[in-house]
């Protein structure tokens, strides 16, 4: 999908970046995965999509049966039952088996999400109203991001509503733990294509991760998210661009932004090494 993408986005002479998680022609579905989370979360979805339908379908018939078998033409002298074993034990039991399996299938993925592997990287978001400050602590490295005005969104070329005047880059294969703050209101930081969303709440820091899989989107992917957090007049104008990357390209535009490599964690000068030391947990943070 994230092929075809690129292919629009060539042909429609863009730009270079295949773009995603972008509205299009008879779009139906999540948006296409760029990590292993949003993976899982597809793979999930379709297995409740399944569920979802054998119900649908069984309850529909069970309605057409009494509709037909049992009206008052048909059937004019109904039976005065009230209990029936079978039936209740059956109707008890069925819907918790399906309960248990969408359990045995949706806590692993809640858990893999909620559990911050060791990171390579630590990224340090804050909401404003409205845009977004985006950081690298360790690399130095820190901007605010604008969503980009209509017109030179129109002359780029580049989604209006979605494409940002400083777009984050991000390192492919790279874990990358998510600080997520504000200096406002509530916001929500929100990136499908990851399968991120964390609310950015003032005096609050709530932590997350993602690592971009190269193998679901190469570098010269763009992935787009929102504020998901009714945040105020101007929530609907606060995008998130992110650029995928090579981690050499990374390097070079962390050295562009004024950063530094020589910070440790960062991907190009310890790639093989421990990850960073743990930092201690954000403070005022007590349900995580
Ligand atoms: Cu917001």
């Amino acid at each position: 999908m994230i092929a075809a993408a690129a292919a629009g986005a060539a042909l429609a002479g863009a730009s270079a970046w295949a773009a995603v998680g972008q509205p299009h022609d008879r779009g139906i579905d999540l948006q296409p995965p760029a990590t292993q989370i949003m993976q899982d979360v597809h793979e999930f979805h379709t297995f409740i999509l399944w569920i979802i339908v054998a119900i649908s379908v069984l309850v529909l018939a069970l309605l057409l049966w009494v509709i037909v078998r049992y009206n008052r033409r048909v059937n004019p002298t109904p039976r005065k039952f009230t209990h029936n074993i079978a039936v209740e034990v059956l109707w008890t039991v069925v819907p918790v088996l399906i309960l248990v399996a969408i359990a045995w299938k949706s806590f692993p993925l809640l858990f893999q999400q909620e559990r911050i592997p060791p990171a390579e990287l630590t990224l340090k978001v804050t909401g404003n109203s409205w845009r977004w400050d985006f950081e690298y602590p360790d690399l130095g490295v820190q901007f605010t991001s604008n969503m980009l005005d209509e017109a030179t969104a129109r002359a780029e070329g580049r989604p209006y509503l979605l494409a940002t005047d400083a777009p984050l880059y991000v390192p492919v294969d790279t874990t990358v733990r998510v600080l997520v703050t504000s200096n406002d209101v509530i916001h929500s930081f929100a990136v499908p294509a990851f399968g991120f969303k964390e609310d950015a709440i003032m005096g609050r820091v709530n932590e997350g991760w993602f690592n971009v899989d190269s193998n679901l989107a190469p570098p010269g992917t763009v992935v787009y998210g929102q504020c998901s957090e009714l945040c105020g007049v101007n929530h609907a104008y606060m995008p998130v661009e992110i650029r995928i990357v090579s981690r050499e390209e990374f390097d070079r535009w962390v050295e562009a932004q004024g950063g530094s490599l020589a910070a440790a964690g960062s991907p190009a000068q310890a790639p093989e090494t421990a990850p960073t030391t743990p930092q201690p947990a954000p403070a005022g943070n007590p349900t995580r």
